[in-house]
């Protein structure tokens, strides 16, 4: 049967299992938006294109499938860039459809133009490096080969964004829907390479070390490896610590959880990798600028190094491991406690961790309580609350991500996504409605009052479409982390931080969504009675001082 190309790419998108698509129609773009109104999936308005962007990646990551956003031609696609960066940065798996103008109008100075002939931008050129595909599709024939390469990537363990831009034309011509069959929209089951060589030699490292060292990264919860990277530590006793990305890979709250590495964090895991560690097994995580403390050589020096990722590119990358192997680290974990258990050999016990930790907790105390608690009692408190009140079930999209590495014991059954990619601020309200969509869980948006007024207008995203939502705002009337830049490293020359807020709980009453203010630390208990975390839409605003900073060490 023959079928519009619109109407290809929303049944393409169907059996992708996409069901929200985020963006804003223009004129070059309407005959997909028509075939969306027939469609399961939901198509959802937002305020402005990087909106959108970062709603597909929330999505993304909450759901673990493919997020999409759509718009047209010229502004509606250049306004995407962030959102896509972030994404390509953060390998998420995005669709993103444009419209473009006619392929008969190419070069003659059409409205929105974006071919690149004649003086028209070159949208090809723009997202050329932050999408891992990206084609103006300007004949059919070829229609299910590319798809297929767009679903390869789109549903690659290591994926990323995918923009097919549709002259519109092309979207109204017709084709045959058979070519639907030929294209993949189920990922590949991925098997591991035969890697029992490899793993034998993991088991043994590990058997051997004195004090073993857990590095888990967001790999480790993406291959849902939670459950048996904690057998293998409690069985083992081996600390672990993580990438920002990779916090609640081990519930925090945890006996062996040494909290997260990296620069802006503790340093608890640090000083236990740096004085005890002979062994770093490095599961799913990155070693990048924060979580190595600017490549410190003292984190690799005289010990050994097991890597596993699921991503070939990410082996060995910053550093030679004695051991590297490529596969999914719950099925490799999973080997490996067979191995440990099947050994025969009594299970060695690494004795003294308990106690390290509770020195270097002693420590913690005395060296960094004055450096964040006392600082920021209100933030601290706010986290504690959340933690006590919240176990598990919620998610967190967080912009400002010092304290919450800091104050805030991830569970294994709480999802928190610090802003990673390009680190963008804007990012967390978006984001945080795009999960919502996808996971029906208290969600919450973090971030500082900079951040908020780069997409505050996404609020009312989520309130037209019921969208429960809670913003935790702090509001120091300053770009808080330049401030401290400026005060610390240019002699108090500040240029381009403070600035005046408006009245947010007029902002808030504007919106039609609950609003409540923090002073003190008793104002957060009425916060966490009064509140509806679950189905209210929310904006908590905690009052900061301008001068107080996270005066977190850089290097120790
Ligand atoms: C899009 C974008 N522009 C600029 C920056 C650089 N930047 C990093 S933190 C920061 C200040 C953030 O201020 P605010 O959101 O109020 O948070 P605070 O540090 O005050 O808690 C800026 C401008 C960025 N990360 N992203
Ligand atoms: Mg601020």
């Amino acid at each position: 049967m023959k079928i519009q190309v619109s109407e290809l790419i929303v049944k393409y998108m169907e059996r992708l299992g996409i069901e929200y698509i985020f963006g804003m129609p223009g004129a070059h773009i309407l005959p997909v938006y028509d075939s969306l109104y027939d469609s399961s999936i939901q198509a959802i308005l937002a305020k402005h294109e990087q909106g959108a962007s970062f709603m597909a990646g929330g999505c993304a990551r909450a759901s673990g499938k493919i997020g999409a956003c759509i718009t047209t031609a010229g502004p509606g696609a250049t306004n995407l860039v962030t959102g896509v960066a972030n994404a390509y940065a953060d390998k998420q798996a995005l669709l993103i459809i444009t419209g473009e103008t006619s392929t008969h109008i190419f070069g003659k100075g059409g409205l929105q133009e974006s071919s690149g002939e004649g003086g028209a931008i070159d949208q090809d050129a723009l997202f050329k490096g932050i999408t891992r595909y990206n084609k103006v599709v300007e004949r059919t024939d070829y229609l299910a080969n590319l798809l297929n390469k767009a679903s390869n990537i789109l549903l690659s363990p290591n994926p990323g964004p995918v923009l097919l831009s549709f002259p519109f034309n092309v979207q109204k011509e017709l084709v045959d829907d058979s070519i639907l069959n030929r294209i993949k929209t189920k990922p590949r089951s991925y098997t591991v390479p035969d890697e029992s060589q490899p793993v034998a030699a993991l088991t043994e490292l590990m058997l051997q070390a004195e004090n073993p060292v857990i590095v888990a990264g967001y790999g480790c919860i993406k291959s849902g490896g939670q459950a048996v990277v904690t057998e293998l530590s409690e069985m083992m006793h081996i600390p672990v610590t993580t990438s920002l990305k990779g916090k609640g890979a081990i519930c925090e709250q945890s006996a062996y959880s040494l909290g997260s590495l990296g620069v802006t964090s503790y340093g608890n895991a640090y000083q236990y990798i740096t004085e005890k560690s002979d062994l770093l097994i490095f599961l799913g995580a990155g070693f990048n600028e924060r979580t190595s403390y600017l490549w410190d050589e003292n984190l690799m020096d005289n010990k050994k190094i097991a890597q596993v990722d699921i991503d070939e590119d990410q082996l060995e990358k910053v550093f030679k491991a004695d051991v590297a192997i490529h596969g999914d680290i719950k099925e490799i974990v999973a080997e490996v406690l067979a191995r440990i258990k099947a050994n025969g050999k009594p299970v060695k016990k690494h004795n003294n961790v308990a106690s390290t930790l509770k020195a270097l907790h002693v420590n913690k105390i005395e060296q960094d309580a004055d450096v964040f608690e006392a600082r920021f009692p209100l933030i601290a408190k706010f986290y504690q609350l959340l933690e006590k009140n919240f176990s598990e079930g919620i998610q967190i999209f967080d912009d400002n991500i010092i304290f919450a590495q800091n104050f805030f014991n991830v569970s294994t059954g709480n999802r928190y996504h610090p802003n990673s990619g390009v680190s963008s601020l804007g990012n967390a309200i978006p984001a945080a409605i795009g999960a919502r969509f996808a996971e029906a869980k208290p969600t919450f948006a973090i971030l500082g009052d900079g951040g908020f007024q780069m997409c505050c207008m996404e609020i009312m995203t989520a309130v037209n479409y019921d969208i429960p939502l809670n913003i935790v705002m702090f509001n120091n009337a300053t770009m808080g982390l330049i401030r401290k830049n400026q005060s610390q490293q240019y002699n108090d020359r500040y240029i381009n931080c403070d600035f005046t807020n408006p009245d947010y709980a007029f902002l808030a009453k504007s919106f039609g969504i609950d609003y409540l203010r923090v002073d003190k630390e008793a104002d957060l208990d009425t916060v966490f009675d009064k509140t509806d975390f679950h189905n209210g839409t929310n904006l908590i605003e905690i009052m900061l001082d301008k001068n107080t900073f996270p005066n977190y060490v850089t290097k120790r």
